[in-house]
């Protein structure tokens, strides 16, 4: 079984403070992570491990530099300095991610997006072959939003959730989930809404995000989500393990 799990920026960082990692956080994420894949490999018992791969956003690291200098998903630029300084927020936050993961035993390794993915007007080009080959030697792939180059505008934000998309379809992911700060899509009265099928059934419920987001919040979350052929999860950390255990947690996309 084949897992894209992407943790939101706002899970494992502080938004609002400038590269500020929510330890407590963080460590609890990468717990119920570590746990679930021990107990996966312990029952099978055959040396046949889960297949995890984890995407993170950009939360006060990639979403502080990106805004600070204009350049958002669809906003480019060409100054490589720029796009350096983004690459690089994320980079610090990857290593942060991969020791939090190291220290509970998970066998993480990181990708990095500005070195093989672009975007073109046919759209993201993001090869799996290096995903694919970690997994095959039971390592867990953990890559993040960044910046892409772009043709005719430089470079552009590339989002975590373009690429949960993106490797969920290219690996045959069995499901995909989006660990979150929100229990779920919310409805009017504050409830979670149990499953959407389509994006007009929310539109008038998605709101805009809150903090410095440069790449959409939660409508375009869904709006990605809906393109899957597997049903895909938003949930918060309390329901990560639920999530994992094959449980019912948050909100459920159906594309
Ligand atoms: O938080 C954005 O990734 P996201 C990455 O998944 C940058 O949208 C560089 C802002």
């Amino acid at each position: 079984m084949l897992t894209v799990l992407k943790l939101g920026g706002s899970v494992i960082t502080h938004k609002d403070e400038p590269e500020t990692v929510d330890e407590e956080s963080l460590a609890k994420t990468c717990e119920v992570i570590a746990s679930f894949l021990a107990q996966e490999e312990s029952e099978q018992n055959s040396g046949r491990r889960h297949q995890l791969v984890l995407v993170h956003g950009g939360g006060s690291f990639g979403h502080h530099h990106a805004s600070g200098h204009g350049v958002t998903s669809t906003e480019g630029t060409e100054d490589a300095q720029v796009l350096t300084a983004i690459h690089r927020a994320m980079g610090r936050l990857n290593d942060v991610v991969l020791d939090a993961l190291h220290d509970q035993g998970v066998p993480a390794l990181p990708v990095r997006p500005l070195s093989m993915a672009r975007r073109d007007k046919a759209g993201l080009s993001f090869p799996a072959d290096q995903f694919e080959a970690m997994l095959s030697e039971g390592f867990v792939p953990v890559t993040h939003g960044d910046v892409v180059v772009d043709t005719d505008v430089g470079g552009t934000v590339l989002s975590g959730d373009d690429i949960v998309v993106s490797l969920a379809e290219s690996l045959a992911a069995d499901r995909v989930g989006l660990c979150s700060t929100v229990p779920g899509v919310l409805d009017e009265s504050g409830a979670v809404v149990p499953a959407i099928d389509s994006y007009e059934e929310v539109a008038s419920i998605l709101g805009e995000s809150e903090s410095t987001d440069v790449t959409g919040g939660m409508a375009h979350k869904i709006r990605q989500l809906l393109q899957l052929d597997v049903p895909a999860s938003v949930f918060d950390i309390d329901s990560l393990e639920r999530f994992l255990q094959d449980e019912r947690a948050g909100t459920v996309v159906r594309g």
